[in-house]
């Protein structure tokens, strides 16, 4: 990975989650061959780079992030070569792929897993975390300290063969692997890794990227959720001491020897602490994920715990993510959706009567910012979260599943219990992680189109209204509307994906206008206002020059240049 190469830089990237993009043989689960199908579409609508979610083998228990075999594919999702096919069918039409690298654990079916707890004198015994138990004043066995998982309760399961707890952060099924252990390290390198750049794969999303050093204390986490025993162990577990000799090893025994990208879903962190990541002087990975948009109004330990937001809050978030590399020799990234967060058209704009212009208002937003452009599976047609009316079984994701049903052990007999649940039931049908994980929606047939049988998550009840035949054949569609600014941001790369970024109207609470520009002062300024309100505004340029509109939701029909009607977009050039 060379500092000074661009073909990541100006790239955008579309990611699939595999189980719900495209299912080939028609037993209802999205697989590599239905993504082979579907090449010419990204390389129509101009995508540059495919990442691929987890296609390993795997239980699935976190729908592939949960990998048993780092050298094989999930027979549900086809075979090593279907992989290979798809690899090369993104070479021959001139795009890459990355795939996700899930190494902060393995499975608990990996067969270095099964070594690990079958013995205490196993060879591979250390290859994971194991603690004795502790006892409570009565005696009871109790998880060595009180740590929070991911996905609620302890962040420790009990193994009666030897009488000890393994840590995992997230499910029971994803125990965490020692990486202080020089020998798991090296295996690690060598299956999860060089064995598919040898196939040719141009790099990797590394997911959980700040999880891998643990304070070898494994002290009891701070109390910040004061109404439950277990606590988030980020003090702890987050950008540990050794995090980034880590990815230095990573990348100088790895990395450094191919011409690859990777991007790093960290998680939240100061700015001072990320840019180690990211400082391409530091040669630990080239650009990384900021999730203050994706995760605006949630407490960041518990997505569930969610306090809403205003629009200075979601400036604040883009300024934030703009200004990260300001002034430094770092790189980074533009999202605002993925596998594991909610629609954004249902987030941050208004998916009832303005659907449509505000995903379009969305979109401009995203094609306009800083960074390496990321967009998710059905992003591109407006995808919305599922329905509110749908119960709570129609959820089938872990993080989902196990907070309800801690949620329904810890107040399940209270006296306002429909209350709190109709309550957390309106956060979850918000930000649940499902709502990006219900099937693309490829046509108006039955199941959309995405399987010809029932596919594994119901498809959303809106797919005759959108869907990608309906909107690639209407030149006014979202679809192609992102195709037009995909265009835009590639002619104009220099303002939109380099340039720097300015809010001019922060206090405004219904409209964002920003600028960006180069400091050569040999390039016209972006002028991008959007109306992120249900209400008509007059339309007052905050900045003197030659305005020339080049982008605009709103048909030439209807544009009046004194007024933005609602959910309004709009990008001048500006000299
Ligand atoms: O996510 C890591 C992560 O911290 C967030 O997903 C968040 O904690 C989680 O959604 C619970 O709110 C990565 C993957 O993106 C996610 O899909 C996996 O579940 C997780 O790691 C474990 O591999
Ligand atoms: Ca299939």
């Amino acid at each position: 990975m060379t500092t000074d190469q661009n073909w990541s830089k100006d790239a955008t990237v579309y990611q699939i989650w595999p189980a719900s993009y495209k299912d080939s043989n028609g037993d209802g689960i999205g697989d590599i061959p239905g993504a082979i199908s579907t090449l010419d579409y990204l390389k129509d609508l101009g995508v540059d780079i495919v990442w691929l979610s987890p296609m390993y083998k795997s239980p699935m228990e976190d729908m592939g992030y949960d990998i048993s075999d780092y050298q094989d594919i999930n027979p549900d999702f086809g075979t090593l070569q279907d992989m290979q096919d798809l690899i090369d069918g993104c070479h021959k039409r001139g795009m890459k792929i990355i795939c996700d690298l899930v190494i902060n654990h393995t499975s608990d079916q990996h067969a270095w897993f099964k070594e690990s707890r079958s013995s205490l004198d196993n060879p591979k015994r250390d290859w994971y975390i194991w603690r004795k138990p502790r006892y409570d004043s009565e005696g009871n066995r109790q998880p060595p300290n009180n740590w929070l998982s991911y996905f609620s309760g302890s962040a420790w399961s009990y193994d009666e063969t030897t009488d000890e707890y393994y840590l995992r952060l997230f499910s029971h099924g994803q125990p965490d692997l020692n990486w202080e252990n020089e020998e798991c390290r090296q295996a690690i390198y060598d299956s999860a890794l060089k064995f598919w750049f040898d196939k040719g794969v141009d790099g990797f999303r590394i997911d959980t990227a700040g999880l891998y050093s643990k304070d070898q204390s494994f002290a009891d986490a701070p109390i910040v959720f004061k109404d439950q025993y277990y606590q988030p162990s980020d003090k702890y577990t987050h950008t540990g001491p050794r995090i980034h000799e880590f990815h230095k090893e990573m990348y100088e025994q790895i990395f450094s020897k191919y011409d690859i990208m990777t991007v790093g879903e960290v998680g939240h962190c100061e700015r001072e602490e990320a840019l180690k990541y990211v400082s391409a002087a530091r040669k630990e990975m080239e650009m990384m994920f900021l999730f203050d948009i994706v995760e605006l109004g949630s407490d960041d330990q518990d997505r569930f715990r969610y306090l809403g937001w205003k629009l200075k809050d979601f400036k604040a978030a883009i300024q934030k993510q703009c200004d990260f590399i300001k002034g430094t020799d770092a790189w980074s990234t533009v999202f605002i959706e993925n596998h594991d967060n909610a629609r954004c058209i249902s987030r941050f704009g208004n998916d009832k009567e303005y659907r449509e212009k505000s995903s379009k208002l969305l979109a401009t937003l995203q094609t306009t910012l800083t960074g390496t452009l990321f967009i998710y599976q059905g992003q591109e047609i407006g995808m919305t979260n599922l329905p509110r009316s749908w119960p709570i079984d129609e959820y089938k994701d872990i993080n989902t599943m196990n907070y309800y049903k801690a949620f329904k052990e810890k107040c399940g007999n209270d006296a306002d219990f429909k209350e709190k649940e109709k309550k957390l039931f309106d956060i979850i049908n918000l930000v649940a992680r499902d709502h990006a994980r219900s099937p693309v929606q490829w046509n108006a047939e039955q199941y959309a189109g995405f399987s010809t049988s029932e596919p594994w998550m119901r498809v959303n009840d809106n797919y005759k209204e959108i869907n990608v035949e309906s909107q690639q054949k209407d030149s006014d569609s979202l679809w192609s509307f992102y195709k037009q600014l995909l265009q835009m941001r590639k002619e104009y790369k220099e303002l939109f994906i380099y340039g720097s970024f300015e809010i001019l109207d922060y206090d405004n609470e219904k409209v964002f206008t920003y600028v960006k520009e180069l400091s050569d002062g040999k390039h016209p300024k972006a002028y991008v206002v959007l109306n992120m309100s249900d209400d008509s505004v007059e339309f007052k340029p905050l900045i003197d020059g030659d305005f020339k509109l080049i982008s605009s939701n709103v048909k030439a029909v209807d544009y009046d240049e004194k007024v933005l009607t609602s959910w309004e977009s709009r990008v001048y050039l500006v000299n």
